[in-house]
């Protein structure tokens, strides 16, 4: 199986999630600007839809789309306990936590904060919601070690991901000592440590 990622982009969550499941992969980093991957490879004939993160299975077939792609590593090793059993209330939760995580903090957040071609007004727009949505997600982190349960999850993995843009984007994730003491834990994770250290590595290859 092949991940096809930009570095410490979204994509960093299906790294991480391949580690804790204990799959094999291949990694392959793609300069977005370029749709180009490491190797030289033309990335819009794997993904023609241009975006990270891109699953390439071992059938041939390509999967795309964070959410899915995060569900279809769990559901390979269910010992691992990436996400509840489909079909059951906390599986629907999972998916309930990915979509806001997707819509409301990645790309309305996140995705307009870094977006050099959006507005200063859509910008200082994010910054206010942003407060919104991390107040939030504190509250529910409260006194809670993961999202969901008891268990560590993709849904954590996507939102240590995310957390991680706090500081490039200019975020003060100190105003929530909840999420910074969450943040935290994620990343002294083995499984966060490697796919981070693996992917700054492939940055600077890229910027040489
Ligand atoms: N809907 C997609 C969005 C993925 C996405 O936004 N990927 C970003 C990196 S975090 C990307 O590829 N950006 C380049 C682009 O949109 O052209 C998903 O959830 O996987």
């Amino acid at each position: 199986m092949d991940l096809y990622s930009a570095p410490l982009s979204c994509s960093l969550a299906s790294h991480v999630a391949l580690i804790e499941a204990g799959l094999p992969a291949n990694y392959h980093y793609v300069v977005l600007s370029k749709r180009q991957t490491l190797e030289g490879q033309d990335y819009l004939k794997v993904a023609p839809k241009g975006q990270v993160p891109a699953l390439k299975l071992d059938s041939g077939e390509v999967l795309t789309e964070g959410p899915a792609v995060l569900q279809w590593i769990a559901d390979q090793n269910p010992a691992a306990k990436l996400a509840p059993v489909a079909g059951t209330m906390a599986r629907y939760r999972l998916q309930e936590w990915l979509n806001y995580l997707s819509t409301e903090v990645h790309k309305m957040v996140f995705a307009t904060l870094f977006n050099p071609a959006q507005p200063a007004e859509a910008k200082a727009f994010a910054r206010t919601v942003v407060a919104a949505k991390f107040d939030h997600l504190s509250s529910k982190l409260e006194g809670r070690p993961f999202l969901i349960g008891e268990d560590f999850t993709v849904a954590d993995a996507y939102l240590g991901t995310i957390l991680n843009w706090c500081k490039p984007a200019g975020v003060e994730l100190s105003r929530w000592p909840v999420l910074e003491a969450y943040h935290q834990r994620l990343m002294a994770r083995p499984a966060f440590a490697k796919a981070v250290a693996s992917e700054l590595e492939a940055r600077a290859r890229m910027a040489a």
